[in-house]
């Protein structure tokens, strides 16, 4: 990674964690429940979803802080994931970036509520923190928010890989769960940026399309850092997590296969990004990050 795009991977999280623990502290609500959810927030996450969104409104040469209440909302709910994707009636795992999960630290129930509350509450600081836009935009990113994240969405990624487990999927079948799990949380990003930045017709198509390869090459480098070795998962043994029982890219395509379809799909990001004049913006630097990231 290069030294500019560290200093601006780092400047961006500061701004975002800022953000994010500014909007935790001033609830008024609970103590346990607010560290909770402050022990998940603040767990030293990448804040992917949230620069892309945020880079993608720079592209367009708008103002960035215009999606920073549209950013924190995304974080909050990828993060409510995680903590329910961890449960022990979900993956049960004990570790999460590096750390105890958050049931492990608080249990069950309050790590349950944390996610609720986590999900619950981004809807409300989209909508309060988003002061300088329309409210016709603010209705639709919320719906397409909400969208992204529910059953015809992520959650319903998260239901289709639990009815999974155990049976091999097609490559077709995988990347159908994936698009569902984890890329429309990555789309969402680009187009809420896209919407927020005034994109027009052809770039938010093209921003949509280069968003779908983006999230097919960060689901198949996750796979392969898998096998690798992730330097999050430092504790973990390399490999033989729940990933044993689960179809990925480099089972179904082996880890050759898998590393050139990430060739694959980042080429054809950058070729969007191309046709869009936007080859030179912090975009094509992340792409280039997804493609390179060791965790
Ligand atoms: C429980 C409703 C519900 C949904 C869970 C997203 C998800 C659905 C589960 C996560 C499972 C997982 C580890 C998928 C691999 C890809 C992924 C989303 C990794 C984590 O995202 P990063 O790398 O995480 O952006 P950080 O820690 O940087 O925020």
């Amino acid at each position: 990674m290069t030294d500019n795009l560290m200093a601006f991977l780092n400047e961006k999280k500061l701004a975002i964690d800022t953000q994010l623990t500014k909007a935790i502290e001033k609830l008024h609500a609970p103590d346990e429940l607010k560290e909770a959810m402050n022990y998940s927030i603040s767990a030293g996450g990448k804040r992917l979803r949230p620069i892309l969104l945020l880079s993608t409104i720079e592209a367009l040469g708008e103002e960035e802080s215009l999606g920073m209440g549209t950013a924190i909302a995304l974080e909050m709910i990828h993060t409510y994931s995680l903590i329910h994707d961890d449960l022990p009636a979900m993956d049960n795992d004990d570790l999460r970036r590096g750390r105890p999960t958050n049931h492990k630290v608080f249990g069950e129930a309050a790590a349950i509520l944390a996610g609720d509350a986590l999900l619950t509450y981004a809807f409300e600081c989209l909508v309060s923190n988003s002061e300088k836009l329309s409210d016709t935009l603010k209705l639709k990113l919320t719906r397409k928010l909400a969208h992204a994240a529910g059953p015809e969405g992520m959650v319903g990624g998260q239901q289709e890989d639990l009815s999974a487990e155990g049976r091999e999927l097609s490559i077709d079948q995988l990347k159908h769960i994936h698009d569902l799990k984890t890329g429309r949380l990555l789309t969402f990003a680009i187009e809420s940026g896209a919407l927020i930045g005034g994109a027009n017709d052809e770039q938010l198509k093209g921003l949509r399309r280069f968003s779908k390869h983006l999230g097919l090459a960060f689901q198949i480098r996750d796979d392969i850092l898998d096998i690798e070795g992730n330097e999050e998962d430092i504790g973990k043994p390399v490999g033989s997590d729940e990933a044993n029982n689960k179809s990925t890219y480099p089972k179904l395509l082996s880890l050759q296969g898998a590393k050139d379809t990430l060739h694959d799909h980042i080429d054809q990001a950058l070729v969007v990004l191309e046709s869009l004049d936007l080859k030179s913006s912090r975009l094509e630097q992340l792409t280039h990050y997804i493609l390179d990231r060791k965790q």
